[in-house]
């Protein structure tokens, strides 16, 4: 037994233990209650690749490391969802990869953007940013525009796990490069990235963080050709394809 009331044995088993940590970020008030619909969407898009990460996913986790590497300066923005989901596996990707970690609300309010900020900081983190919020990302008209000047503003590369599609847009037209983690691969966000990740955060963040630590020391030159060979549109076929095709197996399907 975990956090839940259910054996680790049980066949869904992850499934329940998710939706049971977006159920606590809505009643600490870190988590807004249209991630609760998000997180079902995401559910269904996980059930359908099977709860897996892909191989192409695997590779993409693996671009996005060497991005992140790479970046003179590497920002993970991070919401309620994220926040609730994987709080201690973003700090840790974080210093993996030398990233900072910036909440970014699309519902923003102060109080929900404090309370992000300290779970964070209660899972190891340190400097947090979001909370100044002195900038703004030019295009967009909703809270998500909202960003610190010497965060998101100034990033190079900019890891955001379940985006919506017009800042992952707007973020591409200010030049930076975009990683996003999505498990639906015709979403909008993922389409505009320069690296989809189409996997769950709760596989992808843990698998991006690994990839850092084992290309920790690769030089330059090696981290850019995992980044130039990694093929963004293959990824996405992939994807679609393991989903169209029936990619779990029977086994995979109880529930
Ligand atoms: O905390 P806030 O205020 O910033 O709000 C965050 C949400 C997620 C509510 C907001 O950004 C939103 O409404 O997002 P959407 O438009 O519902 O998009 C969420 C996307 O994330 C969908 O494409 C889902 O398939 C995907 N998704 C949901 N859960 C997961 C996921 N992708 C990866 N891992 C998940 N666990």
């Amino acid at each position: 037994m975990s956090d839940i009331e259910v054996p680790e044995s049980h066949p869904r088993y992850q499934s329940l233990l998710t939706r049971h940590r977006i159920e606590e970020g809505v009643e600490k008030g870190i988590t807004s209650a249209q991630g609760l619909i998000a997180e079902g969407r995401g559910e269904a898009f996980d059930y359908l690749l099977g709860e897996r990460t892909l191989s192409s996913a695997d590779g993409a986790e693996r671009a996005a490391a060497a991005h992140l590497l790479l970046a003179r300066r590497p920002v993970i923005s991070v919401n309620g969802n994220v926040a609730a989901l994987v709080p201690g596996e973003v700090v840790a990707l974080a210093e993996a990869t030398g990233a900072d970690l910036e909440v970014n609300l699309f519902n923003r309010t102060d109080e929900r953007v404090r309370a992000i900020a300290e779970h964070l900081r209660e899972h190891g983190a340190t400097g947090v940013k979001g909370l100044t919020a002195d900038a703004r990302i030019p295009g967009i008209d909703h809270e998500r525009a909202k960003v610190d000047g010497d965060g998101i503003y100034d990033a190079d590369v900019v890891l955001v796990p379940l985006e919506d599609g017009d800042r992952a847009e707007a973020l591409g037209e200010m030049g930076k490069t975009e990683i996003v983690i999505d498990l639906n691969p015709l979403s909008r966000s993922p389409r505009t990235a320069a690296v989809p990740v189409i996997d769950n955060v709760i596989r992808a963040v843990p698998n991006v963080a690994a990839h850092a630590r084992d290309l920790r020391d690769a030089d330059g030159a090696d981290l850019r050709a995992i980044v130039e060979e990694f093929d963004s549109e293959a990824a996405l076929a992939d994807a679609e394809r393991a989903i169209r095709d029936g990619a779990a197996t029977p086994g995979e399907r109880e529930g």
